[in-house]
């Protein structure tokens, strides 16, 4: 009996497996898409050439870690020619935005007071980019480049389960109106972090190596180690690991899916855990971590928001919990929809559940 069922829960999740390969796969970036946006990155580079000779722009986020979608927003990062005449990034900011403004048709937002400034753009709908380009450009911060690189190096060892995952995670927390840090929610980036640690911890074998714990195959230099303080290696010898690395685990794509809302629903420990996927077990304690629940009093809206109720330590930045921007509703909302998730999922079979309905009402 159990065998029978056994095989049967088999057959369902190759089912769904196939499924989540279809619907993913037309949701993807064209190489059309991509042309159009390796454009628009050189003509600003050129922009901020004017104004800070040197200067390149360094494309980040879904753009360049293997987790993009059609339409998906471009993540670019400045970095300055370090021999170039030193202006503040908000300084920057300012000048920048107003010499796109001018030379450009995008309409132009600067935030140089942001924790990292950056500047919004956004370039209208035409015939030819039916869904226009969302841009925004960030002056400082060299670690989203790194967690960057982390990303598409995870995303290179295992490429048909990790993206697939976290594609549809990305495509499922965005329709369900969970994919947003400015609504109390969480961003792609916490939501990819979130797979990682379940394919590389929870998931046993693991599905993933733990990248940050493998060594190095030779000394690597203090600089190159570290920025700011903070310890980025991370083994990425990508094509070494594509042949070196074999995953005893061979789960399909849609059991792993299940499972991950499963997971998420049931069975992590949402007060005490703290997520943190450098580490060898992949969990450290808010208590040890100091991070508590405390209410923090945002000064210029005067809204209370409590910080620590879903705690995902950065793979680089141990200081910064990428899931800081979560409320307790929001989390509430979000343990919500992984419960209603996996419960759709139980009954694949019964009912012909397909992966976008799992995304609708
Ligand atoms: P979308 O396709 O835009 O939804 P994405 O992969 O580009 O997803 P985000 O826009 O959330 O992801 O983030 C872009 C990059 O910015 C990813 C990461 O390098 C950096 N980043 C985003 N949020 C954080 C954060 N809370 N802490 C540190 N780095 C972050
Ligand atoms: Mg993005």
């Amino acid at each position: 009996h159990n065998w029978a069922s056994n095989s049967m829960r088999e057959a369902l999740s190759q089912d769904l497996t196939g499924c989540l390969f279809s619907f993913i796969l037309p949701l993807l970036p064209t190489a059309e898409e991509y042309a159009i946006k390796e454009q628009t990155r050189l003509l600003l580079e050129k922009l901020i050439d004017r104004v800070s000779p040197g200067a390149r722009l360094i494309a980040f986020g879904s753009m360049a870690n293997g987790f993009a979608l059609r339409n998906s927003d471009m993540d670019l990062q400045c970095i300055l020619d370090p021999a170039s005449e030193p202006l503040s990034s908000s300084e920057l900011t300012t000048i920048v935005g107003d010499l796109i403004r001018h030379e450009t048709n995008f309409h132009v937002k600067p935030l140089p007071k942001a924790r990292i400034p950056i500047i919004k753009l956004t370039l209208s709908p035409t015939p030819a980019l039916p869904y226009g380009i969302a841009c925004d450009i960030g002056f400082g911060g060299q670690l989203a480049l790194e967690n960057t690189r982390l990303l598409l190096g995870y995303a290179s060892v295992d490429p048909p389960r990790l993206r697939t995952l976290v594609l549809f995670i990305k495509v499922w927390s965005k329709r369900r109106k969970i994919n947003s840090a400015y609504r109390g929610t969480l961003s792609s980036y916490g939501f990819t972090l979130l797979v990682i640690f379940f394919l590389a911890h929870v998931k046993q074998p693991p599905v993933l190596p733990n990248l940050q714990r493998i060594p190095p195959l030779r000394p690597v230099s203090p600089e190159s180690a570290s920025y700011e303080g903070r310890n980025i290696y991370f083994f990425d010898d990508v094509a070494l690991l594509r042949q070196e690395w074999s995953s005893a685990n061979r789960q399909s794509v849609g059991e792993l899916l299940w499972e991950f809302f499963r997971f998420y629903a049931k069975d992590f420990n949402y007060t005490h855990d703290v997520i943190s996927i450098r580490t060898e077990g992949g969990i450290l304690s808010k208590d040890a971590k100091g991070w508590v629940q405390d209410l923090e009093v945002d000064g210029a809206s005067e809204f209370a928001r409590d910080r620590n109720r879903l705690c995902i330590e950065d793979p680089f930045d141990t200081s910064y919990n990428v899931a800081r921007t979560v409320t307790a509703d929001g989390l509430y909302t979000i343990r919500g929809e992984f419960m209603r998730a996996s419960r759709m999922l139980q009954t694949v079979g019964k009912t012909d559940v397909l992966p976008s309905q799992v995304l609708v009402d």
